[in-house]
């Protein structure tokens, strides 16, 4: 395909092809909307949704991976690499992971004993076809003291669920590498929290290769100098970083407006001097970054529509709507 100026778009995975693997998020209609986008410039998916507890054990015991599979195949298909999100989160998972049958909360033992038979479940299905998994996800408090987020499994197992399920995931696949997932990983209090967290993990020889830094940033946040120190940070454990949900929306934190129905030539020349920045920093740590994975692949569909603004769309990727490229995409393809 030939540009108005008479140059050839670039696949991105074929430039990037000496850093880092370019992936993304899909579902099942993207996969079919999205396929030439995402055959031409991807070489790794993740599934938005679909490998989810909620998704894959909705109820004890019956495993539904209809959707998963598909998308398993299309990988195959295509020769792309695949990750897997996720295996424990306090979010997406069924309330009968934490439940007796008569509606009291499950012991730790019995905890336990679910969170193994489910990573065991979705890792043998997918052993050889997933290469890396995100163990845990969002385990860190946001704010305040608390280093662990308040969910259910810290709760009725305490602080070892997180080795538990890493150690669980290295006993199912071997061969899987084992992430550590959060987002609003740069801003620099958290930072330290999962710095904290994944250290003491390290410390104790708790099997876990890499830490997973989201990346859902906006226009200005977090700084490229946030970014620098928590790559540098989480690279001096000695593990691999993948940048594994990267989106740039257009608003500011605190910006409700929902009037608009496209994005203004100022957002979007901020986004594409935001990327190229973006992407020259990561470019420097290609030796610690093995992938790079954005939260979808074009403007025609991202989790930020309606989130956490009801009615208002956002344009967070490299390609527009109709799939073409946008001046982000030049910024980060033209090195
Ligand atoms: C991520 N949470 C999840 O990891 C992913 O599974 C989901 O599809 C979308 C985003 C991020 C998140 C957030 O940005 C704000 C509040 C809670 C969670």
């Amino acid at each position: 395909m030939i540009t108005e100026i008479g140059e050839e778009i670039p696949s991105l995975k074929e430039k990037y092809a000496h850093f880092f693997d370019i992936g993304a998020a899909v579902n099942l209609k993207t996969i079919e909307s999205q396929q030439e986008v995402l055959e031409k410039h991807f070489n790794s998916i993740t599934a938005e949704n679909d490998m989810k507890p909620a998704e894959v054990q909705p109820i004890e015991g019956q495993f539904t991976f209809e959707k998963a599979d598909h998308l398993v195949s299309f990988a195959k298909k295509n020769g792309l690499k695949m990750r897997g999100h996720t295996l424990v989160w306090h979010n997406q998972t069924p309330e009968w992971f934490f439940q007796n049958s008569n509606g009291s909360p499950a012991a730790r033992e019995q905890l336990l004993l679910r969170m193994k038979e489910h990573i065991e479940a979705v890792m043998h299905r997918y052993k050889g076809q997933i290469y890396g998994w995100d163990v845990v996800n969002e385990a860190v408090a946001d704010e305040g003291p608390d280093l662990y987020r308040k969910t259910k499994w810290l709760e009725i197992i305490g602080e070892d669920y997180i080795e538990k399920a890493f150690e669980y995931a290295h006993l199912a696949d071997p061969d899987a590498l084992l992430f550590y997932n959060d987002y609003n990983e740069s801003v620099p209090e958290k930072r330290e929290k999962v710095y904290q967290l994944v250290k003491s993990l390290v410390d104790k020889g708790t099997p876990i290769h890499g830490i997973g830094l989201q990346a859902h940033w906006n226009l200005t946040n977090p700084s490229l100098a946030d970014i620098r120190t928590a790559i540098e940070r989480y690279a001096s454990l000695g593990l691999q970083l993948q940048l594994t949900e990267l989106d740039i929306s257009v608003f500011q934190h605190d910006d409700r407006r929902t009037d608009l129905t496209e994005p203004t030539s100022a957002m979007l020349e901020q986004q594409a001097e935001r990327y190229e920045q973006l992407f020259q920093l990561i470019r420097e740590y290609r030796e610690v970054i093995s992938a790079v994975t954005f939260w979808g692949a074009a403007d025609d569909y991202t989790w930020l529509n309606d989130f956490p603004v009801k009615g208002r769309k956002n344009w967070p990727f490299l390609f527009d709507q109709n799939h073409h490229t946008k001046d982000s995409f030049w910024r980060v393809a033209r090195f």
